[in-house]
């Protein structure tokens, strides 16, 4: 029986001996790695934070005491740890293990994750609420350097450095976001790398608490001593916050003396971690980027399938030729440079790439600036991390009709990542800012034309919205015999990823003898309802299918429209994603498991033609 065997808790953590404590690390790097090269998910990140995970556990109990992870995406030690070892191999699938945090999976997981940077002012909220309730038990924060690149971060920490509240910050810098950090706190905490006080706190460790049992037994002037030669007044120092560090993140005692002593300090304390990311595998090590998150890999060597050619690659191609004949075009990425595609844009031209970090307000406030002063910014943001900048489209770009591209990648079902980061409520959000134009492609070619129209010919906000992945291309029918049936039955409305799986279920009820008069909408908003009304004037019947939230999705504005001209429907259906609260899993089982696959719709149009 391996030691990982034995572990089903914090508490199994706090009985192995020092030596355990570092096999334990081992195993757990191998079982990650193993897993993982059959599930994908976050490797790199997960690797570095091993140590950390095992310390956090041999010092707090996680049944009792609140963790937050920033992000969540570093959580897998963690999960093995409480009790998930043996369901590991099911994550991010179907009905598996969540990549992220969730507390209905695990009382140890304290809190939901998936977007950066709100884990301190969460953990502040937790820390607040247990005091007020006078209750008793620790909140700690885990959030990388990457996710302090988003300002949420920075009202967090401002908050938590004046609440007098004990709680433990640990900032684990890597050094890395999804590719190399960017940023003026970059260049702060590598300054703070290099000092000695981190050689200090070594030679201190070594010296004193090494020798000395119990470990943590520190009387209160040693640690003030000792605090005092290793901080230099820094950021988090000026903030208020007890700044200690930096620490090894890979030396499992050091980590559990400095978080003890954090710990003990009860007051706000910013525990700064020092670790690598890819840690102990030597390929994601050496390219820890590509490595953050992967699909299926061979673990011994880390080789990976090659790469499809995806919507984001088409959006960067295309901007980039776009680019070269107008010279007013900039890029802008929060943080995701290779994700959105933009990573040749980057290289090509460098003076005019912009990565924010994750500062998705940021990035469109800055847009919006730019497009002020006679640019043409082109903003690339998942659909989901998009929310965050919801205010600044509407009060910074909209108000003043600034001619602002919003590239909305990710938009629809994303699969494995689950309900943090399907794309479900751009339809909804975007068509609620005024003047926002919103096109929608369902192929790369539509992309190419729509990206090109929205930079050169469009003035004003435009957003594209297309899907995570590679062109669907099983749509066999062209659109052209699918509409204008003059025995149509049934009007079918939809629009961008959705399309190819509606031309299929129109296919198969064609097969039963139903004719369909099939609306493939290019431009959500705004909407022109007239060829919509044509149709069910003759069809009576109506079936609006999205891949969104069903409130105020396209389907109910159609309808209100409808309405208003007098048009009386039979029957009028709404296909879509509900509340938007959609699990992870592979986009094919969760669009059966919602009725979103061809047979459903199918079936839905023969309910509705009955
Ligand atoms: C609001 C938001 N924007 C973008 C992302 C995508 N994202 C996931 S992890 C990550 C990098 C995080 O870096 P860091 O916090 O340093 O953690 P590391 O992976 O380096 O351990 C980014 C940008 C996100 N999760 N949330």
């Amino acid at each position: 029986l391996s030691i990982l065997d034995k572990i089903n808790c914090s508490n199994d953590i706090k009985a192995l001996s020092d030596s355990e404590l570092v096999d334990i690390c081992s195993e757990l790097r191998q079982k990650i790695v193993q897993d993982v090269s059959q599930t994908g998910g976050h490797l790199a990140s997960n690797l570095g934070a091993v140590e950390l995970t095992v310390a956090l556990h041999k010092v707090y109990d996680t049944s009792r005491d609140r963790i937050v992870f920033d992000v969540g995406h570093q959580c897998y030690a963690h999960k093995i740890i409480t009790g998930r070892r043996d369901r590991f191999c099911t994550l991010r699938q179907t009905d598996g293990i969540s990549g992220f945090p969730k507390p209905r999976e695990a009382k140890d997981d304290a809190f939901i994750a998936g977007h950066a940077s709100n884990s301190v002012a969460v953990a502040l909220g937790m820390a607040r609420a247990r005091t007020l309730m006078n209750e008793k038990y620790d909140v700690v924060a885990v959030l990388g350097d990457g996710a302090l690149t988003g300002g949420l971060a920075y009202e967090g920490l401002e908050n938590a450095a004046v609440s007098n509240e004990p709680m433990v910050i640990i900032l684990n810098d890597n050094g890395m976001s999804i590719s190399g950090n960017v940023g003026g706190m970059d260049k702060i905490l590598s300054a703070i790398r290099v000092k000695e006080g981190y050689l200090e706190f070594k030679r201190y460790y070594r010296e004193t608490v090494g020798k000395v049992e119990p470990l943590y037994n520190f009387n209160h002037k040693v640690k003030e001593a000792v605090k005092r030669r290793l901080i230099h007044g820094n950021l988090f120092d000026d903030l208020g916050l007890y700044y200690l560090g930096p620490v090894d993140g890979h030396d499992v005692g050091q980590l559990i003396t400095a978080l003890q002593w954090a710990k003990d300090l009860k007051q706000p304390v910013l525990l700064h971690v020092i670790t690598t990311k890819g840690k102990g595998c030597d390929y994601a090590e050496a390219d820890p980027s590509k490595y953050h998150g992967v699909g299926k890999f061979d673990p011994q060597s880390g080789k990976m399938d090659e790469p499809k050619m995806t919507y984001s690659d088409i959006m960067g191609e295309t901007l980039c030729k776009i680019a070269s004949k107008e010279h007013r075009v900039v890029g802008i990425t929060a943080a995701m440079t290779d994700g959105t595609g933009l990573k040749t844009f980057s290289k090509k031209y460098p003076s005019r790439f912009y990565d924010v970090g994750i500062s998705e307000g940021c990035a469109v406030s800055m847009a919006a600036g730019m497009s002020k002063q006679g640019l043409i910014p082109v903003v690339a943001i998942y659909s989901s991390f998009l929310q965050r900048a919801y205010d600044m489209m509407i009060h910074d770009v909209s108000l003043q009709n600034l001619h602002v591209v919003f590239c909305v990648d990710r938009a629809g079902l994303v699969g494995n990542d689950g309900e943090t980061h399907h794309g479900l409520f751009d339809v909804s959000y975007l068509r609620s800012v005024p003047g926002m134009t919103v096109l929608c492609p369902s192929n790369y070619s539509e992309l190419e034309r729509m990206l090109e129209e929205a930079v050169c010919e469009y003035s004003g906000p435009v957003a594209i919205r297309y899907p995570r992945g590679t062109e669907n291309k099983d749509c066999t029918e062209s659109r052209d015999s699918l509409r204008n049936n003059l025995n149509s039955q049934a009007t079918i409305v939809t629009y961008g990823a959705m399309y190819p799986y509606a031309v299929k279920a129109c296919e198969l009820v064609r097969g039963e003898g139903i004719d369909t008069d099939l609306i493939k909408l290019d431009k959500i908003a705004p909407l022109d309802i007239e060829p919509i009304a044509e149709s069910v004037r003759e069809t009576k019947n109506l079936l609006v299918i999205e891949d969104v939230i069903s409130r105020a999705c396209v389907g109910e504005e159609i309808s209100s429209r409808l309405n208003c001209m007098n048009i009386n429907l039979n029957k009028l259906l709404f296909l879509n994603y509900g509340n938007g609260i959609v699990r992870q899993g592979a986009n094919a089982d969760l669009m059966k498991q919602y009725g979103m696959d061809p047979e459903s719709i199918a079936q839905k149009i023969k309910d509705i033609v009955k």
